[in-house]
């Protein structure tokens, strides 16, 4: 079933049952006055909050929605019924937009109840219309119809804080992490297809599809999931540690949040270095603590002692051949161990620079991360509790 969070329905509240004409019939008064009851008031629509719904589904098959119209009335002065009300429940989240009115409704709370469509007043009986000239009143009124419309039922997420990046990025293996959520996790672009949210110790974490340069003209899933993240505290903007140009990707995916919605971009922001683990390196000399990359045991020179001119001479010709293959892998495995060492040095360079320019760009510090570092995860869980505990 694919996800929900947008319906356009008409709805309509009940109508006021007719007010009826009715006589008296009793066998001990002789001209029995009027007693024809009002009609039932129709039944209203209200609108509840729910925090056990997170789609729209109940309302997929059917665009049509009312209310109980009221019962006409009945003889002996009797009121017709009431009609029922209608009360739609909808996640927590949902904005209501009555395009009649102008009028928006958002629930925002669990449990909150709004009325959406009041239903119409029923009529008045001829019970109503007795007047010294007019004993015996044929005259009633009918009930009133109730309040309709065309509502735009837009679900945004309530959520403390959202995921943004580019498909890959990391996102929803980190709201996985972080919480209780079950959000596909792919090494594929659009893994993530619609939302999903997670709960980090009473706090709600927003993970939405990646976003991608031009996402605002539809490439890719488009933009229109954002909605999602406008009602968050701050966003969490994950950058691949292994991307080229971390100002470049920074800059691409505010500019499709600025494109959605300008607000977005005054949201506070934790700037995430993700997946740090592929650079390959070590991650100490990444924080700056610790020593430079040590070259792993794998790498370590093997023991080999060079042998001077002199002891060469000593030697016969099966020594001498096998010193100079000896020498050969000694000397091959020198150089190796040399390349990698300056491709290390090279991606670590390429890694600071990068951090160095997204941090002046973004006039704030990045935080890194890796999910197979607990150290690293525990640190991000710190920051990110820190933040959500800040007054807005
Ligand atoms: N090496 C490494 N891989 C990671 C890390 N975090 C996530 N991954 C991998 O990165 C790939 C993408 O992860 P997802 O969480 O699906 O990425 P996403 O940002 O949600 O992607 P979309 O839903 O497509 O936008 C998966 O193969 C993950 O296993 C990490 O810290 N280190
Ligand atoms: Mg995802």
């Amino acid at each position: 079933m694919a996800f929900l969070d947008y319906v356009k329905l008409n709805i309509k509240a009940g109508k006021g049952g007719d007010g009826v004409v009715r006589w008296r019939r009793e066998r001990s008064v002789a001209m029995g006055g009027p007693a024809g009851g009002d009609g039932g008031r129709g039944g209203n629509v209200y609108v509840v909050a729910s925090k056990n719904l997170h789609t729209l589904h109940n309302y997929a098959n059917r665009v049509d929605f009312e209310a109980q119209d009221g019962q006409n009335g009945m003889s002996d002065k009797m009121h017709g019924k009431s009609g029922e009300d209608l009360i739609m429940q909808l996640p927590v989240g949902t904005e209501l937009y009555i395009e009649e009115y102008d009028k928006t409704i958002d629930l925002l709370k669990d449990g909150q109840k709004e009325l959406l469509f009041r239903g119409g007043n029923g009529g008045l009986g001829n019970v109503h219309f007795k007047s010294s000239t007019n004993q015996a009143p044929e005259k009633f009124t009918e009930g009133k119809i109730g309040e309709f419309g065309t509502v735009r039922v837009n679900l945004k997420f309530i959520a403390d804080a959202g995921f943004v990046g580019f498909p890959n990025a990391g996102k929803s293996s980190l709201l996985n992490i972080l919480t209780n959520a079950n959000s596909k996790v792919g090494n594929y672009n659009f893994t993530t297809l619609e939302p999903h949210l997670g709960d980090f110790f009473g706090y709600v974490l927003a993970d939405i599809p990646g976003l991608i340069e031009g996402a605002s003209e539809g490439k890719g899933l488009g933009i229109k999931f954002l909605k999602h993240i406008t009602r968050t505290k701050f966003i969490i903007h994950l950058i691949e540690a292994n991307s080229s140009n971390y100002v470049k990707d920074y800059k691409t995916i505010r500019d499709e949040l600025n494109k959605f919605n300008k607000e977005l971009l005054k949201k506070k922001e934790i700037i995430v270095i993700s997946k740090i683990d592929n650079l390959g390196v070590d991650l100490k000399t990444l924080t700056g603590k610790g020593k430079i990359t040590k070259v792993d045991k794998n790498n370590s020179l093997p023991k080999f002692k060079k042998k001077t001119a002199l002891q060469l001479k000593k030697l016969n010709k099966d020594e001498k051949l096998l010193y100079k293959i000896e020498l050969q892998e000694y000397e091959e495995k020198l150089k190796d161990i040399k390349d990698k060492k300056a491709f290390q040095d090279l991606i670590i360079k390429n890694y600071k620079a990068n951090v160095k320019a997204l941090e002046k760009f973004a006039k704030k510090k990045v935080v890194i991360l890796s999910l197979y570092d607990d150290k690293m995860v525990e640190n991000f869980k710190k920051v990110l509790m820190q933040n959500l505990k800040k007054k807005k």
